[in-house]
């Protein structure tokens, strides 16, 4: 999509935003100052920014940064769990797995569709996923060691999403906000789908809630990086909190998760593999355990367990799927070319006739 013009501010869906465009095309600079006044009322009013509405491209750049690295994380995402799809014990769970792998995809698409009307476009980004020039999501450089792993990511890695992305649904800006919606519907499935799994094995025989153990204290760290760095060392979040972009700090999805997790953990019948959980009367909330911060920075530098290979495949899956995206876009051309143009409404008149 080409880039928003002065012009396009005209056809904002905003009312504000109108009477802005209206206002804007005198001289520049006081232009300038009138959409920025827009858009900023716009956001005041939560009032969401639509595609065609000008923005400023600081907030433009911030977007496509995070709409990207989320739509990575839900294609690189599906890598730890597809480890076990030829694995999975049964076929009941061999379906369920399949069907959550493949939302997993859906969801990239929703998001690189709404990243393209910010002017960008998925052959972009992707070209920025395969040099490292845009991150993927922490949590998918870890190994899925057993089929428990599986259940772990349902509930923890999905329940993390969720709670990240549940807010997200208000976000500012439309496409983005829209897209959220349908996602978080699918991963609290997920997140279910993860969690009775989990309740199965825990229930199970000593081994299998062993082994639900060990996921759940693998993986319960590596979750709560999931929302990023602490907020004093967040570089983004201000400015992402004051453009109505995130709702919440890091730190406070991360206390809503781990207040969220540890009732759930007891009805599992296992523990969080934290000495120092414990509720606070005071704060109404729990307290929790120091994160080793040193290993979240070493998994973004690409020294995570698994990030070599998390890249190694992605770039091999794109190279291998040349053929499909050739196929489609022959397939598109040829039925756009001038005679199929013409040739459609004149069997349209016919049949209707
Ligand atoms: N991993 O200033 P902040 C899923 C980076 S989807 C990697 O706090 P921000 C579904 C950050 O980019 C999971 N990098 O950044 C699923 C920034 O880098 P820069 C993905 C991280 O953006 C389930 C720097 O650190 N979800 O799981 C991470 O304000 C199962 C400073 O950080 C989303 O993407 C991290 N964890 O807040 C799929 C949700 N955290 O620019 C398959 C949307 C931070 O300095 C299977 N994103 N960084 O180079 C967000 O809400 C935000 O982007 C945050 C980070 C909260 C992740």
């Amino acid at each position: 999509m080409a880039a928003v013009t002065a012009d396009q501010t005209t056809q904002s869906t905003s009312g504000t935003a109108k009477a802005a465009g209206r206002a804007a095309g005198t001289a520049p600079d006081a232009a300038d100052a009138a959409r920025l006044a827009v858009f900023e009322a716009a956001v005041a009013a939560d009032d969401r920014i639509e595609p065609r509405d000008w923005m400023p491209e600081a907030y433009r750049a911030t977007l496509v940064r995070q709409m990207a690295q989320h739509a990575h994380s839900e294609i690189i995402g599906m890598q730890p769990e597809a480890n076990w799809i030829t694995r999975a014990p049964s076929l009941r769970r061999k379906a369920i797995l399949m069907a959550k792998v493949q939302d997993e995809a859906g969801h990239g698409l929703y998001l690189y569709s709404a990243a393209e009307t910010l002017g960008t476009s998925r052959e972009e980004l992707l070209d920025k996923l395969h040099a490292g020039r845009q991150r993927y999501s922490s949590i998918f450089n870890y190994p899925t060691l057993t089929w428990a792993d599986v259940g772990a990511i349902g509930w923890l890695v999905d329940g993390a999403a969720i709670t990240n992305q549940v807010p997200l649904c208000r976000c500012s800006y439309g496409p983005y906000a829209r897209a959220m919606v349908r996602i978080c519907k699918e991963e609290s499935f997920h997140q279910r789908q993860g969690y009775e799994l989990l309740l199965a094995l825990s229930r199970g025989t000593e081994a299998q809630h062993a082994m639900a153990q060990d996921a759940v204290d693998r993986w319960w760290w590596p979750s709560l990086m999931m929302f990023g760095p602490p907020d004093d060392a967040s570089s983004h979040s201000e400015q992402s909190m004051a453009w109505k972009i995130k709702r919440h700090s890091n730190d406070e999805l991360r206390q809503r998760f781990v207040d969220i997790c540890v009732p759930q953990a007891e009805a599992l019948g296992l523990t969080l593999p934290d000495p120092d959980l414990r509720w606070n009367e005071e704060r109404g909330q729990h307290d929790f355990g120091a994160i080793d911060w040193t290993e979240f920075q070493e998994v973004l530098k690409g020294n995570g367990p698994c990030n070599e290979q998390r890249i190694t495949q992605r770039r091999r899956a794109h190279e291998e799927g040349a053929w499909v995206r050739d196929a489609a876009a022959a397939y598109a051309a040829k039925h756009t070319t001038p005679s199929t143009r013409t040739a459609q409404p004149a069997q349209h008149v016919e049949e209707t006739a």
